[in-house]
């Protein structure tokens, strides 16, 4: 059984796209998996998920999935096309390296929001540590936002690109049901893990309203719901 390390839910999600990305794949693929609750200074890259399968230890999400491939089989991507996989590897990309970090700061360096964000992450830690915990991590992320450059970008220049993205996104999507063409593939548990965190989280987020004004994005995550339901029935 394949141990996947993550953080704890919040609000009873999994609140990391790049976790979910994981456990959407397995759930998919029809690998079982169990989670295990952990931080991110305990893995191999100081990130998380990383997953654990007998004496393997293999961290980042990307890797995880090629190694699930190598060792499970590759049940949805096997029939990809060249052209299907160029697709889900741009939507990927706009996920990964860019809509993330408009998501990242929304919840860590937009004060409307990160109050109720450090709540659900660290509420469940005894005061003092609270504090601590909470104060190191903020430091962290907004270290890494300022590498990466929303950190010193206006907020509305910060939400006018991940709106771009959501937009990109959602123009492909009115073309395509899945994020690779017309089948689910390994691409789906990425574009989907990062959609749910626009929209299915509890904050009210410009990110979330932008998404809504795209029926599209809530129309491909219920079909990804159904055949998510549909896998575990079988
Ligand atoms: N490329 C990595 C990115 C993983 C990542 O950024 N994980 C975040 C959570 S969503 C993390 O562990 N952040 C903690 C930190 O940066 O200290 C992957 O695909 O797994």
């Amino acid at each position: 059984m394949i141990e996947l390390y993550q953080f704890a839910p919040a609000w009873g999600i999994n609140l990391s796209p790049f976790c979910l990305k994981v456990e959407i794949y397995c759930q998919l693929a029809g690998i079982p998996y169990e989670t295990r609750s952990t931080l991110p200074l305990k893995g191999p890259r100081g990130k998380l998920p990383f997953i654990i399968d007998q004496s393997n230890t293999v961290p980042d999400s990307g890797k995880i999935i090629e190694y699930l491939k190598e060792t499970c089989g590759d049940p949805l991507d096997a029939q990809l096309s060249e052209e299907g996989r160029a697709m889900g590897h741009m939507l990927r990309q706009v996920c990964e390296e860019s809509l993330y970090f408009a998501i990242l700061y929304s919840r860590w360096l937009d004060d409307r929001y990160w109050p109720k964000v450090r709540q659900a992450f660290f509420g469940s830690l005894p005061p003092v540590a609270r504090s601590l915990v909470a104060a190191i991590a903020h430091r962290g992320i907004r270290n890494s936002l300022i590498g990466q450059g929303y950190g010193r970008y206006p907020r509305e220049e910060v939400y006018a690109a991940g709106a771009a993205d959501l937009a990109a996104i959602a123009w492909q999507l009115n073309r395509q049901s899945y994020a690779a063409g017309d089948q689910l593939t390994s691409f789906d548990a990425t574009l989907y893990a990062f959609l749910f965190n626009v929209v299915q989280v509890p904050l009210e987020t410009p990110l979330k309203a932008e998404a809504a004004k795209h029926p599209v994005i809530d129309a491909y995550l219920n079909r990804v719901h159904d055949a998510l339901d549909a896998a575990e029935r079988r």
